[in-house]
């Protein structure tokens, strides 16, 4: 299950640390509508890094692209809070002109997945509309208003997955999770990035009885998020900015849970979770730490499965 920046760090080790069939189940909650472009910042993040496009610095977007059409929407007045590359923008216009011609979610990410010579599965979560909206003192606004327009400035009151009651899980995504011999959660926002795709009830069900190993990766390293708006999101919820507290969401969902090294001292607390923790070194500051984690989790599976 993935999110964006954080999770395909371990998704690229994951694809040089092994052959084994791997299906992407990507978060489909942080997509919406900007100048008449629908666009999916987490397929394409992936669907980017698996493509060697992925401009690795920022974790989005695609590397050495240039900004002349923000520029331009710039002198015409329009928004340019989001950073939308020329490249990265043909993906939007394709992706757009896919889906006003009838295509699901899932085809045309399928399908720009072909075009740029991606083989792995990427299916996102529903095909069916599912936004993330944070609660804030200054109102409520999509999370890409929240984050992206807004710099994360604001104090979280709520986070409501919006469509989540009625969003399907898109095709193959079910069945993904009940055949497979392990699900990983990489170390991803569990606010908003595996929030959104567990919050579809199917998907939440099948993970929730498949029999395969269910690991996750802490996305917190002692008290702060490797990436990401998480620290804000979590403790707007209540949840404490730590390794623990994000197990906690898990609980009942996951087996397995790998954190860094530095939370061994919570062994204890893991187990009372239902847990057994892995503790490792989970930061992935380079292709080379990608693969050693990717091969770790496959280790610890291959052993227990
Ligand atoms: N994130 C930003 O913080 N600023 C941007 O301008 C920005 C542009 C952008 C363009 C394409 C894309 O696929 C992703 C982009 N992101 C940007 C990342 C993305 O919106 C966020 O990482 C997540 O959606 C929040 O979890």
């Amino acid at each position: 299950l993935a999110g964006g920046t954080g999770s395909v760090k371990l998704i690229r080790g994951l694809t040089r640390a092994t052959r084994e069939d791997f299906t992407i189940i990507s978060n489909v909650g942080d997509n919406f509508w900007l100048h008449g472009l629908y666009i999916a910042p987490d397929i394409d993040t992936v669907t980017y890094a698996l493509a060697s496009q992925l401009d690795r610095k920022r974790g989005w977007g695609i590397k050495k692209d240039t900004f002349n059409l923000l520029h331009q929407l710039g002198k015409l007045e329009a928004e340019t809070w989001f950073k939308m590359g020329d490249r990265d923008s043909a993906t939007h216009l394709v992706r757009t002109e896919l889906i006003r011609n009838g295509k699901t979610l899932a085809d045309t990410t399928s399908e720009l997945c072909r075009r740029l010579g991606v083989s792995q599965r990427i299916l996102p979560a529903s095909n069916d509309p599912l936004e993330t909206w944070i609660t804030t003192p200054a109102g409520t606004m999509h999370l890409q208003d929240y984050w992206v327009r807004r710099g994360g400035r604001d104090d979280v009151l709520a986070v409501t997955y919006r469509g989540a009651e009625s969003a399907k899980p898109s095709t193959g995504v079910t069945d993904a999770i009940l055949g497979a011999s392990a699900v990983i959660l990489p170390p991803a926002n569990p606010v908003t990035s595996i929030g959104p795709i567990l919050a579809i009830r199917g998907i939440r069900e099948a993970l929730r009885t498949t029999r395969s190993t269910r690991l996750a990766v802490s996305p917190i390293v002692g008290t702060a998020p490797v990436s990401g708006p998480a620290a804000k999101l979590l403790a707007g919820l209540g949840v404490p900015v730590t390794p623990l507290g994000v197990a906690r969401m898990y609980a009942g969902l996951i087996d397995v849970f790998v954190a860094d090294r530095s939370g061994a001292t919570d062994e204890d607390a893991f187990r009372g979770l239902g847990m057994v923790p892995v503790f490792t070194d989970v930061m992935m500051p380079n292709a080379a730490r990608e693969k050693a984690l990717a091969k770790r989790i496959l280790r610890y599976l291959r052993h227990t499965t």
